[in-house]
């Protein structure tokens, strides 16, 4: 059954006259995977639903905020109060004090917190406050990771800019490169060589301690340690990007499963339960270095906006009440991982797949994947034939091999067993 997307087409067509490139994110242009990509009209729990009327099980979930599931019975019941006392005021809330101290209540590094719209402002911002608090001007990042569109992290960067071949875009000016500097992830003795080259120079290390993308690959035994007693020795400030982890691997994200305790933690994704909000965060000596308690400015017109914080606040409160929610997460991507690896094996594959609690993915090489270069020798052509297979069997996956998938509380195992039967076809037309 070859299922039929006329209408998204038509759509498509018709976007690319006002949008660039007919989308407002790239990743979602299919531009990795060819064809064209899906409109969407609705959703609801583990379904996606398109405008010609077909039905897809969601492996994105909006790239990690639909941790409970599409339209969530609690979250939407929130907004839907919240919304006959204006959508926004541009003042301070009772809201925006709750959603503070729940978050710092549920992230173990987090004493003050400042909530932006996006990850990107979170990240932007994170760096910002790190050179002010430090009054030194690099930065290290890793290669392979994405830490949003801010200039500073558009050098070797991953996601939709690997995917589109620009991890160093233009309009990034020669200045704001020379201020970062990057090293393979997992790789510490390239940081301490970047240390002894720039002494007293680097305001901060910032990662993501689980990566998503470059698709999914887990810190080594003994990195994020490592980097946390560089970071304590040589007065850097350890950041870590948790807009992907972040109440997803556990209610205080990486840093709790862990156990490593960053400087600063920025946020996104789930916080909003499917809003637009980031927040960044960390000690308060250094978050009382943001205006107006201290000099380094950072500000937002929707910052903290009420519908907002309404739906953020739903969606934590109800992950911070139903920890059950994460073995369930834990045990149907285990299943979804396992039945992979017996699906690659009955098909004679030997290709790898990674995973952290509900994140996973799974890469078309036979290499180990542990860094950029190891993930960019997967087979973006096989990739792109297995994507659209699993595609017209009703399974939405992100449209790139350097993006991890998000599992939802409302994949049971039914769904998971439907996943990997289209998963074992698919596999088996992508190498034939
Ligand atoms: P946003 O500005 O897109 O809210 O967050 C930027 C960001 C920061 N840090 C990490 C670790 C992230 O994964 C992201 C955004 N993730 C991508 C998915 N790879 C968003 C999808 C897109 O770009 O459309």
């Amino acid at each position: 059954m070859s299922l039929t997307h006329t209408t998204s087409q038509a759509l498509f067509q018709r976007a690319q006259q006002s949008i660039p490139g007919g989308v407002n994110s790239p990743v979602r242009a299919f531009r990795a995977v060819g064809g064209q990509p899906l409109f969407l009209t609705s959703a609801k729990g583990a379904f996606l639903f398109d405008e010609d009327g077909n039905r897809y099980l969601d492996l994105i979930n909006s790239w990690g905020p639909m941790i409970l599931g599409h339209a969530h019975e609690v979250v939407e019941q929130a907004v839907r109060d919240a919304l006959p006392g204006s959508l926004s005021f541009g003042a301070p809330t009772r809201r925006e004090i709750e959603m503070a101290e729940l978050i710092i209540s549920m992230v173990p590094s987090v004493e003050k917190v400042r909530m932006v719209n996006s990850g990107t402002e979170a990240t932007m911002s994170a760096i910002r406050v790190a050179r002010g608090y430090t009054g030194r001007d690099k930065i290290i990042k890793f290669e392979g990771c994405y830490h949003g569109h801010g200039d500073s992290f558009l050098i070797a960067a991953g996601s939709g800019a690997v995917t589109l071949g620009v991890p160093d875009s233009p309009g990034v000016t020669k200045g704001v490169a020379n201020d970062t500097l990057t090293a393979p992830y997992n790789d510490l003795a390239a940081v301490q060589t970047l240390i002894d080259a720039n002494p007293t120079q680097i305001a901060a290390i910032i990662l993501e301690p689980v990566v998503g993308n470059m698709g999914l690959v887990p810190p080594a035994e003994g990195f994020l340690q490592g980097l946390r007693e560089l970071c304590t020795k040589e007065g850097i400030v350890l950041i870590f990007d948790e807009v992907m982890t972040g109440f997803r691997l556990a209610k205080g994200g990486a840093q709790e499963l862990y156990g490593i305790m960053p400087d600063m933690t920025t946020l996104g994704k789930i916080i909003g339960g499917g809003m637009p909000v980031g927040a960044y965060g960390g000690k308060a000596e250094i978050m009382n270095a943001v205006a107006p308690a201290g000099p380094v400015y950072q500000a937002g017109t929707l910052s903290g906006n009420p519908i907002a914080m309404s739906a953020g606040l739903a969606a934590l409160t109800y992950l911070n009440e139903h920890p059950e929610i994460y073995a369930h997460l834990q045990q149907i991507t285990d299943k979804l991982v396992n039945g992979t690896r017996q699906n690659l094996q009955q098909v004679g594959l030997n290709y790898t797949v990674n995973q952290v609690g509900s994140m996973f993915s799974l890469f078309f090489t036979d290499e180990p994947v542990t860094d950029f270069t190891s993930a960019k020798t997967s087979s973006l052509q096989t990739f792109g034939r297995y994507f659209h297979e699993m595609l017209q069997r009703g399974i939405y996956l992100a449209p790139s091999q350097f993006e991890t998938l998000f599992v939802s509380a409302a994949i049971a195992n039914e769904l998971a067993d439907e996943y990997l039967a289209a998963n074992l076809e698919a596999l088996q037309a992508a190498t034939a």
